[in-house]
């Protein structure tokens, strides 16, 4: 999507560029008053009050706003739904849902171009959902029928869908940062025009996997975004507890990477920090790191019952719902009616119970899928004895 407003943004917001860096690093070796330890709290990072949101000017076009509200509604409620059905044991395995995190995926779909890349970790449900991946292939990939869009064989942990320019979810920690840098180096290589977005967790920045790939795309001026959605937690573990950089962004400072922190409860910050990092990639200056602050809502997995945060924190960071701000940007700029945003909310409740039915009905894979779509094939260029 390209719309003039979003360009006028970008050419003005600042950025944590080499330059910058060198004052930002600065800034990082003071003494902090608020020294990180085990007991500190998450920081509030959810926006601006709802006060504040209400006098806020539609900075986007109405089509964006009802674009975003209604993917991430449908994120949403696929989720409430495959957490519903987990409980019924419907799905089994892991599931790891992304309930909050909605507006991480949204503000990129829509700064990026239809064939950009997108990978991430094993939360993973939203994106393919968001670039297009029919409800019904999300939704049958975690009943592990054939008519999944890893054909069953993938599951909650491993959505595919290479038409749309997923290139997967990842369940070793870390194993998609590399894999990330390697496919923004095939675009290149080819000279697509095309880069990759490459989504972590906070518990993935500390793998060693970050750090020789961060050095390589700086080294090659890949066309890579490096994304980690800092929501606070790694499992049960606290950012505080395990890192003495609690302000993730800056570790791609030490590889003179551009790299910001945005407040990913906000989809339109999301939209303009992509939208800035993806202009960069194209025009050839290589990758950007952006931290996006963010929360989830649920426990790391369906067998998670988060203890270790506390109530009031979890009502704190709701308050700063991004699906809410949306609805209420939309309402407060008569860029809708309730009844037309009900509306969708209806008709995304029948598009996920559609989804859940075709799931059910669909068959499971057969066994000799099982010797299908390994790695080492007959064809295959380089593995060969
Ligand atoms: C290499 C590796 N080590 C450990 C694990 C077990 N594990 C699964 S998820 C997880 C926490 C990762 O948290 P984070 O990266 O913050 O992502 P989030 O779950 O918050 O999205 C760990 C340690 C793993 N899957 N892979």
């Amino acid at each position: 999507m390209a719309d003039t407003k979003v360009k006028e943004a970008s050419k003005t917001a600042p950025t944590a560029n080499g330059s910058d860096a060198a004052q930002q690093v600065a800034t990082a070796a003071q003494p902090d008053a608020a020294m990180p330890g085990p007991d500190r709290p998450v920081e509030a990072e959810g926006g601006p009050e709802p006060q504040a949101r209400a006098e806020a000017e539609a900075a986007f076009p109405k089509e964006t706003y009802l674009r975003w509200y209604e993917q991430m509604q449908l994120m949403r409620k696929f989720e409430d739904k495959a957490g519903q059905l987990y409980g019924q044991q419907k799905i089994k395995g892991f599931c790891h849902l992304y309930i909050g995190q909605e507006a991480c995926v949204a503000g990129a779909v829509s700064a990026l171009e239809p064939g950009d890349k997108y990978i991430t970790a094993y939360r993973d449900h939203a994106h393919p959902l968001a670039l297009g991946t029919s409800p019904n292939a999300v939704m049958a990939e975690l009943y592990a029928k054939a008519t999944g869009c890893s054909k069953g064989k993938g599951g909650s942990m491993h959505m595919f869908d290479k038409q749309v320019g997923f290139m997967g979810g990842h369940g070793i920690v870390g194993g998609q940062i590399p894999m990330g840098a390697g496919i923004a180096f095939a675009e290149k290589y080819n000279k697509t025009g095309k880069l990759c977005i490459c989504y972590m967790g906070d518990g993935a920045v500390r793998q060693g996997a970050l750090h020789e790939a961060f050095n390589m795309a700086m080294l090659w001026k890949l066309p890579v975004i490096f994304v980690v959605e800092n929501n606070g937690y790694a499992m049960g573990t606290s950012v505080q507890r395990t890192s003495n950089v609690t302000e993730l962004y800056k570790l791609g400072l030490s590889y003179d990477m551009p790299s910001e922190s945005v407040n990913a409860m906000q989809v339109e910050d999301v939209h303009q920090a992509v939208a800035r990092a993806a202009e960069r990639a194209r025009a050839g200056e290589g990758p950007t790191f952006l931290e996006f602050r963010t929360y989830r809502y649920k426990g790391h997995s369906m067998s998670d019952p988060a203890k270790y945060r506390t109530k009031e924190e979890l009502e704190e960071k709701r308050a700063h719902d991004s699906i809410e701000a949306v609805r209420h940007t939309i309402l407060e700029n008569q860029l809708a009616t309730e009844d037309e945003l009900n509306a969708i909310d209806e008709r995304i409740k029948g598009e996920v119970q559609a989804a859940v039915d075709f799931a059910e009905a669909s068959p499971y894979p057969t066994p000799d899928e099982l010797f299908k779509d390994v790695y080492v094939q007959a064809d295959y260029p380089y593995i060969h004895d």
